[in-house]
C-alpha cells in the first residue's frame, strides 16, 4: 500500500487534465527497449552491449535516438563523424524501435501498479487524459494496443510523442506542445513522470508534477515533484487531488 503523500500547501486551479509519460510511468517498458538495442546491434554486427548498470546510466539522455549518437560519440566517434553518420543512427534506431514494437506486441511490457484503474476513474469523473513522452508514436500506439488494451479507444485525448518535439526532455517542449493542444494552462493539469528528466520537462512548462519512480530511475533528481511515489497503487482522484491542492 502506498504511504499518502504529505497534503500540498497552496490552493490551485481545478484539475482539469492529467498528462501521463509513457515509458516508466504508464508501463515497464526500459527492459523491452534495452533488450531491442542490444538485439539490433546485435544484426548490425555492432561490438556494443548496454547491460542493466550502462542502461541506468544512459537513460539520463532521454530520447533513443540521441542515447544512440550519445553512446556512439563516447566508443567510435569516427563512425559517428563520417558524412553517414546520422544516416547510421537513425537506421539502427528505426531497426530497434521495429525490434521494440515486437516484444510489445507478444505481451512484454505490463502497465504499471495502479494506472489502469486511475484511468478510468479520472475518465469516468471527466478529467481530460494526455500523453507526453520521448518515445516514438508507434511505441505508444503499441502499448496502447497491447498493455493498455484494456482502456477504452480514445481514452487519451492528446498524444504527444517523440515526433511532435524537436527537442527531448528535459525540454518542456513536449509538454507544451500537449497543453497547446489541450487549450489548457499549465497550473489546470497535473503532470504524471518517473524520471528528473521528465519531472524537469513538465516544470518547464509550468506543470505540477507527480513522480512515480521505477526501477531504473530510482537514483533521479525528482527536485519540484510534489511527492515521489512508489506507484500510483492506491492512488485515486481525491488522491491526486490531495497532492496537487485541488
Ligand atoms: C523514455 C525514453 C525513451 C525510451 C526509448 O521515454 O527516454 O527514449 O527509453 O524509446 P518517456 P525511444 O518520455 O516516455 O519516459 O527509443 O523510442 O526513444
Ligand atoms: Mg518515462
Amino acid at each position: 500500500m502506498t504511504a499518502m503523500p504529505p497534503e500540498s500547501s497552496g490552493r490551485r486551479a481545478d484539475l482539469q487534465a492529467v498528462i501521463f509519460d509513457v515509458d516508466g510511468t504508464l508501463a515497464d517498458t526500459e527492459e523491452a527497449h534495452r533488450q531491442a538495442f542490444n538485439a539490433t546491434f546485435g544484426e548490425f554486427g555492432l561490438p556494443w552491449h548496454w547491460d542493466v548498470e550502462l542502461y541506468v546510466e544512459l537513460l539520463g539522455v532521454a530520447s533513443g535516438k540521441e542515447r544512440l549518437a550519445h553512446y556512439c560519440r563516447c566508443v567510435d566517434p569516427q563512425r559517428l563523424a563520417q558524412p553517414d553518420g546520422a544516416e547510421f543512427i537513425a537506421r539502427l534506431h528505426q531497426r530497434k524501435t521495429r525490434l521494440y514494437e515486437r516484444r510489445i506486441e507478444t505481451g512484454e511490457a505490463a502497465a504499471r501498479p495502479g494506472v489502469l484503474r486511475l484511468i478510468r476513474e479520472l475518465r469516468e469523473a471527466g478529467v481530460r487524459l494526455a500523453i507526453a513522452t520521448t518515445t516514438s508514436r508507434a511505441n505508444v500506439d503499441a502499448l496502447l494496443a497491447t498493455a493498455l488494451a484494456d482502456l477504452p479507444p480514445g481514452s487519451f485525448e492528446v498524444i504527444g510523442a517523440g515526433e511532435q518535439a524537436a527537442a527531448k526532455k528535459p525540454a518542456p517542449d513536449i509538454y507544451r506542445w500537449v497543453l497547446e493542444k489541450l487549450g489548457l494552462p499549465g497550473e489546470a493539469c497535473l503532470a504524471i513522470e518517473d524520471s528528473g528528466n521528465g519531472v524537469r520537462a513538465a516544470l518547464g512548462a509550468g506543470i505540477p508534477v507527480l513522480a512515480t519512480e521505477c526501477a531504473w530511475t530510482r537514483r533521479d533528481d525528482f527536485t519540484g515533484a510534489l511527492a515521489v511515489l512508489p506507484d500510483l497503487e492506491g492512488i485515486d482522484l481525491a488522491g491526486l487531488r490531495r497532492i496537487r491542492g485541488a
